[in-house]
């Protein structure tokens, strides 16, 4: 791979730590905590023990008066376009909340949007409700099963208000799998997967595809919104996540869930902010940078409204990525891979939480957390209760969040995805073994290693500063469909070592199919024409 624009040696920790003496502080503070590890070990191993063997039950509950929550997503953000990981983009509300918290810098997601925002609702992978075959699509038949409970039904339940503001994308075909029926109090926002960020219509102007379907998609509860053409959707949620927050009845606690449509394609920003990185040639970088900004300052906004009503001193804030970015849109530097890949570059999202309640701040965790955890994770804080949900693959990891103790986590099962391969079968692949067919698409991290089979798009390494794009691309045989990793030792998934560790590659074939073995069959319906908006008074919205 060629040398990174400034001639320095590639190394991970560089993007983080920029100059040697900051790696010196932090051997130095890493030290310190070793030894204030070693001086509490029997209360932390028995702590930990109990987490893992019994999850949520267990676990005292915090003396906390149940928090408001705050979730911000955001779309396709890519690992290095924030400024706390090296980039060039002016990100300082984002910065200075997350180095007041805790940075989550071992923290995964689902590589692309409906599910991460399905496991983040629900807690479970989805082999477990048969949606792990690409995203919910507009105009197919199917959404996040009805008999999955969801976060804000559960913290409802426990006399939360829940508000949403943003992009759905779990499914609408009929009124029963829309926010407002899914555990929202209220629901301003889009249904589908993305448009444009003035007209809020789908597709947007941009779209090359002239047998989509076109219509609105932006409500307020269940009412089209039809008077916000020209409002850039970032400002539009932020001011409507703001009146919610001012409306907001302090007698409860508040589920606020923000996810923002910034900054998926199509590639829009507002003038103003293409203007503060005139320099940059490149228009799509150019902006790209000035969308990112524009979230940046909506997450200020939003957190100024919370201090200024008197909820932020109560209030657990998280910010998340729901994957990684796109190939051609932002940087998922020094990772592998883009959105809808199993590379790190996918699934490695940026992510912070931010909150007084954190009894240890001003932290970079780098323990492994994942977006199904956050479910039991948040019921917990809330004090709510786990009664009626479905087995989770979610853990409680507030603990590790707070203080710093070891994860219970030890393994993410990234997908298994079988009808992925039969779309794409080019190769007749030799089986690894008999445990695991290897020409499905799947993916498994345990421990420090990840195994992935299958058909997988090749990723890449693609460095985008504001003057130049570096691009490398993979060495590989074309058949390969299998590959071994040591994440902790080789973040970038550079060298394969499933040659070298044929019994670990079997051990990690044996625990696919333990989890294949847990998955029921992929749903995935035809497109249904009904679905046309054109049917539905120019409007996006249940057809059945
Ligand atoms: C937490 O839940 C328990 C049982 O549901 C209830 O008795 C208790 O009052 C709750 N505490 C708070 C702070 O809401
Ligand atoms: C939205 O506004 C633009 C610019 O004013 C206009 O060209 C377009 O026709 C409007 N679209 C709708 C659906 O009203
Ligand atoms: C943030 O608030 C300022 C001041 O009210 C406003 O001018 C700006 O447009 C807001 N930005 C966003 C992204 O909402
Ligand atoms: C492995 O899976 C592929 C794709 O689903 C299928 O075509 C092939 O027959 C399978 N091989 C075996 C031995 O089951
Ligand atoms: C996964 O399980 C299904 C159903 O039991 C089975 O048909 C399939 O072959 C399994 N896939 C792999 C890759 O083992
Ligand atoms: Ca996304």
């Amino acid at each position: 791979m060629a040398p990174p624009p400034g001639g320095r040696r590639v190394s991970f920790i560089r993007f983080g730590l920029l100059h040697r003496r900051a790696v010196v502080f932090c051997a130095l503070v890493a030290i310190f905590f070793i030894l204030m590890q070693w001086a509490k070990l029997p209360i932390n191993v028995s702590y930990s023990r109990r987490i893992t063997s019994k999850r949520i039950k267990t676990v005292s509950r915090p003396a906390i008066n149940r928090p408001n929550i705050v979730f911000v997503l955001a779309d396709d953000y890519g690992w290095n376009d924030i400024g706390y990981h090296g980039s060039f983009i002016r990100t300082p509300n984002l910065d200075s909340l997350a180095s007041e918290g805790v940075k989550l810098e071992n923290y995964y997601v689902q590589p692309i949007c409906s599910p991460s925002r399905e496991q983040l609702m629900t807690g479970r992978y989805q082999i477990h409700y048969g949606l792990q075959h690409s995203v919910i699509m507009c105009d197919r038949p199917h959404g996040l099963p009805l008999d999955e409970v969801t976060l804000p039904q559960q913290l409802k339940k426990n006399g939360y208000s829940t508000y949403m503001v943003g992009k759905w994308h779990l499914g609408f075909f009929r009124k029963e799998y829309m926010p407002l029926q899914r555990g929202f109090d209220r629901f301003y926002g889009y249904l589908t997967g993305g448009e444009d960020y003035w007209t809020h219509r789908k597709p947007s102007q941009y779209s090359k595809d002239p047998s989509e379907y076109q219509g609105l998609d932006l409500r307020d509860q269940d009412k089209p919104v039809l008077d916000q053409n020209g409002t850039y959707s970032t400002h539009l949620f932020a001011s409507k996540a703001i009146e919610m927050i001012s409306n907001h009845d302090h007698s409860k606690p508040m589920f606020l869930y923000l996810p923002f449509q910034a900054v998926h394609g199509p590639l829009e920003a507002p003038k103003e902010y293409m203007e503060q990185y005139k320099s940059i040639e490149n228009t799509l970088v150019r902006t790209y940078a000035a969308m990112v900004t524009v979230l940046d300052e909506a997450v200020g906004n939003v957190t100024r409204a919370l201090k200024t009503h008197g909820l932020w001193d109560n209030t657990v804030f998280i910010f998340s990525t729901d994957n990684g970015a796109k190939k051609g849109k932002g940087s998922n530097w020094p990772l592998r891979g883009w959105k809808n890949t199993l590379w790190e570059g996918g699934v490695r999202a940026v992510g912070f939480v931010n909150s007084n309640l954190l009894e240890k701040k001003g932290r970079i965790s780098d323990a492994l957390i994942h977006i199904s955890d956050w479910f039991p994770t948040l019921l917990r804080i809330s004090n709510g209760s786990l009664t009626g949900t479905k087995p989770l693959d979610g853990f409680d990891v507030w603990n590790t969040i707070s203080t710093g103790a070891l994860s219970p986590r030890t393994e993410i099962l990234h997908n298994i995805d079988p009808l992925k391969a039969l779309s794409s079968l080019q190769f007749s692949y030799k089986l690894y073994s008999d445990v695991f067919n290897t020409s499905v698409y799947a993916a498994l991290r345990s421990g420090d290693w990840k195994l992935l089979t299958g058909s997988q798009d090749r990723g890449g390494w693609k460095h985008q500063g504001p003057s130049h794009n570096m691009f490398d691309k993979p060495k590989e045989q074309p058949d390969k469909h299998i590959w071994l990793f040591n994440i902790r030792n080789d973040p970038q998934e550079k060298n394969d070592l499933s040659d070298r560790y044929p019994v670990i590659v079997l051990d990690m074939l044996e625990k696919l199919s333990a989890y294949n073995k847990t998955a029921v069959p992929p749903f995935w319906p035809p497109r249904d024409p009904r679905a046309n908006p054109a049917l539905h008074g120019d409007l996006w919205g249940p057809w059945i």
